[in-house]
């Protein structure tokens, strides 16, 4: 219907009345009713964010910052904090020597590990120690801190799904009475116990998130070649591995999903289509990444986001390996989430 029929001059005295009420008419609906959104694709190359982490080494300890972090906010979502309308990205650098105090809050957490060697994540009692292009797990409501006991700065990337515990107005954090929680597992448990497509015998889950604290990049690495060397590539993704939560196959969290992709030199991947809003983080290796028309060069570390529904295709230098998450677990719950190759 064309938007004159409903301007006639008694509907729209009848849409000033009811608007004093709070009400508003559905036939004037002016919210777009299509996928997507307003954010932008962009990059942030690692060139601009070391400098800026190292700098932030000079200004700040992580005993004021509690966690020395630099937030990546979509350019359109200024003040908000998120890099996407779901989704929450921050660069972590921890020195040696530092301690980033126990806490825990409802949002979940994700890390994904960019630099350096030597520092720890304690999550729920155990710690592991974190390697560079290692993928991590904080459920929800669980005690956490990090601490590096190594010579080098280290830095991670964070994910979280703070942007749903403030949609639903259910964000809670608590500190723990002492900076470093309590160590009662041994490094290692939560692998053993989960890592190599075993369980407990009477495992039963008590979150949503999976149990596996750590997801080592070389084992990770190590399946995408063996996939890479015996499969056809896939015509947008080339090789591409979600990371499962062993309990019930699902995602890592009930909100976020997360990725490791491998595209071999020379790939010029297809036009994929989403409605995931994805953050990737480049392991290894160099390319153009084409996100709703716009191109980008990428390295190493380098970070970029697509919103939803952005066209995005991959062309590479070298042999690529990306680490990416999205909001993929809660669309696929909910039922919203759709995808398509062009
Ligand atoms: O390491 O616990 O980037 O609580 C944001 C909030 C990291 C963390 C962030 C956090 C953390």
């Amino acid at each position: 219907m064309s938007h004159d029929a409903t301007q006639t001059p008694e509907l729209v005295a009848f849409s000033k009345d009811i608007k004093a009420l709070d009400l508003n008419p559905l036939w004037e609906r002016t919210v777009s009713q299509q996928p997507g959104s307003a954010c932008q694709a962009k990059l942030w190359s690692w060139a601009d964010l070391k400098p800026q982490l190292m700098k932030a080494c000079e200004l700040i300890g992580t005993k004021l910052a509690e966690r020395r972090v630099l937030m990546l906010e979509n350019p359109t979502m200024r003040g908000s904090s998120f890099i996407a309308n779901t989704l929450f990205t921050g660069l972590q650098i921890i020195l040696p020597g530092e301690v980033a105090a126990a806490h825990r809050h409802t949002p979940n957490a994700l890390r994904f590990v960019v630099e350096g060697k030597g520092a720890y994540t304690a999550v729920a009692g155990e710690r592991a120690m974190m390697q560079p292009g290692d993928f991590l797990v904080t459920p929800n409501w669980s005690w956490h801190d990090h601490g590096n006991i190594g010579n080098e700065p280290v830095v991670w990337m964070d994910g979280l799904d703070s942007a749903f515990t403030k949609f639903f107005g259910a964000t809670f954090r608590e500190d723990y009475p002492e900076d470093v929680q309590p160590l009662y597992r041994s490094e290692g448990d939560s692998t053993a116990a989960f890592g190599s497509a075993l369980l407990p015998v009477d495992y039963k889950a008590e979150t949503h998130a999976s149990p596996i604290l750590r997801y080592p990049y070389e084992r990770t690495c190590e399946a995408l070649r063996h996939l890479y060397k015996s499969q056809p590539l896939h015509a947008a993704h080339g090789v591409k591995l979600r990371y499962a939560n062993p309990a019930d196959g699902k995602y890592p969290f009930p909100t976020m999903a997360a990725f490791m992709q491998f595209m071999p030199k020379g790939f010029d991947g297809k036009k994929y289509r989403s409605t995931e809003n994805i953050v990737f983080n480049v392991a290894e290796g160099t390319g153009t990444v084409t996100i709703k028309g716009q191109s980008f060069a990428f390295g190493p570390h380098d970070i970029f986001v697509a919103p939803s529904w952005c066209e995005i295709s991959f062309k590479t230098n070298e042999d690529c390996t990306i680490f990416s998450y999205s909001d993929r677990a809660a669309q696929d719950a909910m039922g919203f989430f759709r995808d398509e190759v062009l």
